[in-house]
């Protein structure tokens, strides 16, 4: 029993296994770790926390690899008062330096083979759960009075660019991940006796929050895979109950041949979301495992928006219906609601939404309607039965293998480069990555530019994922009438496979 609790403290005590023994997690060569262990080591944390000056209200910064001790620090925050600033392990020192001087956190917990930027204090830990701030913890009680906290206290801020190309940090209450994760744990029937398999990045909504937030809530299990292996699945799935992907992890698992009815045998859950899920995917998923995905939609801000449902007809091509106390709307240019089947901007509003951008105006009017809903930027319509479809995007973005590529970041980093006239970054159809990032680029006259040299200078700055996998030369961007570079005109031209040379 849920209820609704205010806050993730509350959610998670009402949650916990009344046994001190019941394992939350078990991590490949770790012994298990148990619920009451967890308890014990996110108190140590939250002392050290405490001792390193981390106030309530305060940000914590936190550039590690996937791991138990992860989810430890992010728990002992919680328990502290302070919110967590999960960062991306890929990024750049760039890339972390801007989040650091943006988000201004009191602390930066990072990896010993990082160096960390100037400004917070900062303390190692590694995946092994060593480093210096383990070391301040072990001194400490492995109890801790709880800080208390209210359901519009920040638990956590989230980087994630937008139209400006600077990434921007999304405040989440408590109130919009309690809320969240309490209507997941419910739609979803998560119990005490589920196993979830947990592959997904730590550091995003999906495998922080959507994931680890289902478990915590039903007092459940997780096998905690330091990273997506399709090998490494494989030899889980057997064991677990539930599997939440994005629609790589599917096309991956199904180009495996040792993937079958077999593997998914005590399987009764498999979820899907972050990008769109092809209907070629979940039909061969069904066919080869005997699963209907379920798939959901959601966005860092809003947390989960809809979901097909548990019971019920799981429709491929769609996400689903609006979840228990999130209202979705689609909208014409006019801001007027569009009807039912017509394509328009898909508004959400609930206790899920978030208020605003760190150190930005709250609910800005660019974002939110005077009535409150959110503008998602996705497109999409609404079908007979209430079951959204989404169609496309009204914001300029790339999801590649899940992950977010703002064109306009890369952009900026490639017109940065010296020889580099002016550039346009496009995703393309890739059936690995869903979408793949291309550069086209015009070079000034005369300038010799090699397009390894752009993606190594490019792969300098930004988190691998964002480097474009190919580079595509003109002499210059195919623009309209205003001006605009035509990006569809260019995915039209480099998204179409090559004909094979004679
Ligand atoms: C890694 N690389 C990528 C990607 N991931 N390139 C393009 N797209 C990617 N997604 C690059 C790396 O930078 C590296 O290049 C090279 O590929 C190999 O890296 P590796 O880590 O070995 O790749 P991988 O293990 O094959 O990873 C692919 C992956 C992973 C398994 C699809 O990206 C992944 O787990 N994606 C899930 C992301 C996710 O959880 N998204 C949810 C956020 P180099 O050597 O140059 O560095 S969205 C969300 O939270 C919303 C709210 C929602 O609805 O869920
Ligand atoms: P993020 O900013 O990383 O939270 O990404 C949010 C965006 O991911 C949404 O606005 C959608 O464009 C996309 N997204 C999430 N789930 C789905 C899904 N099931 N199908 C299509 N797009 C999705």
């Amino acid at each position: 029993m849920t209820g609704d609790a205010a806050t993730l403290g509350e959610l998670f005590r009402r949650g916990r296994p009344a046994d001190p023994h019941a394992v939350l997690l078990e991590a490949p060569g770790d012994s298990p770790l148990t619920y009451g262990e967890a308890d014990a080591v996110s108190a140590r944390f939250a002392h050290a926390l405490r001792h390193l000056g981390v106030r309530p209200g305060d940000r914590v910064a936190v550039h590690l690899e996937k791991s138990p001790s992860f989810l430890l620090v992010y728990l002992a925050c919680l328990r502290a008062g302070a919110a967590l600033l999960p960062v991306n392990p890929a990024a750049t020192d760039a890339e972390v330096g801007h989040v650091v001087a943006d988000a201004r956190p009191a602390l930066l917990l990072h990896d010993p083979a990082r160096r960390p930027p100037t400004g917070p204090v900062a303390r190692t830990l590694d995946a092994a759960g060593d480093g210096a701030f383990a070391e301040l913890a072990r001194e400490h009680d492995g109890s801790f009075e709880d800080v208390p906290r209210a359901a519009d206290d920040l638990a956590a801020v989230l980087y994630t660019s937008g139209t400006t190309g600077t990434p921007k940090g999304a405040m989440l209450t408590h109130r919009n991940l309690a809320s969240n994760a309490a209507t997941l744990t419910k739609a979803w029937g998560f119990r005490a006796d589920d196993v979830l398999l947990h592959a997904l990045p730590v550091f995003h909504t999906h495998g922080l929050f959507v994931a680890t937030h289902c478990a915590l809530t039903s007092g459940s299990r997780m096998v905690f895979l330091p990273r997506f292996d399709v090998d490494a699945v494989l030899a889980a799935l057997p064991r677990c109950t539930v599997f939440m992907g994005v629609p790589t992890y599917y096309t991956r698992l199904l180009a495996s041949p040792a993937l079958d009815a077999a593997t998914t045998g005590r399987v009764r859950l498999c979820t899907c979301g972050s990008a769109p899920l092809l209907e070629g995917t979940h039909a061969a998923f069904r066919e080869r495992t005997g699963h209907a995905i379920l798939e959901r939609y959601g966005m860092t801000e809003t947390s989960m928006i809809t979901s097909n449902p548990l019971d019920g007809p799981r429709r491929p091509g769609t996400v689903g219906l609006p979840l228990p106390g999130v209202e979705v709307r689609v909208t014409d240019d006019g801001g007027d609601a569009a009807p039912t089947g017509t394509v328009g901007g898909v508004e959400v509003r609930g206790p899920n939404v978030f208020d605003g951008y760190w150190g930005q105006p709250r609910r800005p009017p660019a974002l939110f309607t005077v009535d409150g809903f959110l503008r998602t930027g996705d497109l999409g319509c609404v079908e007979d039965d209430g079951y959204l479809r989404l169609v496309g995007r009204s914001k300029d973005l790339i999801i590649s293998g899940g992950l977010n590529v703002y064109p306009i970041e890369v952009e900026a980093v490639l017109d940065a480069l010296p020889g580099v006239q002016e550039s346009a970054v496009v995703g393309v159809p890739d059936a690995d990555l869903g979408e793949r990032v291309v550069a086209v680029v015009a070079a000034e006259p005369g300038a010799g530019v090699d397009d390894d040299e752009l993606r190594q200078a490019a792969r300098r700055r930004l988190a691998g994922y964002k480097v474009p996998k190919a580079v595509h030369r003109v002499e210059s961007l195919p623009r309209n009438a205003m001006g605009k570079v035509q990006k569809a005109q260019l995915r039209a031209t480099y998204g179409t496979p090559r004909a094979p040379e004679r």
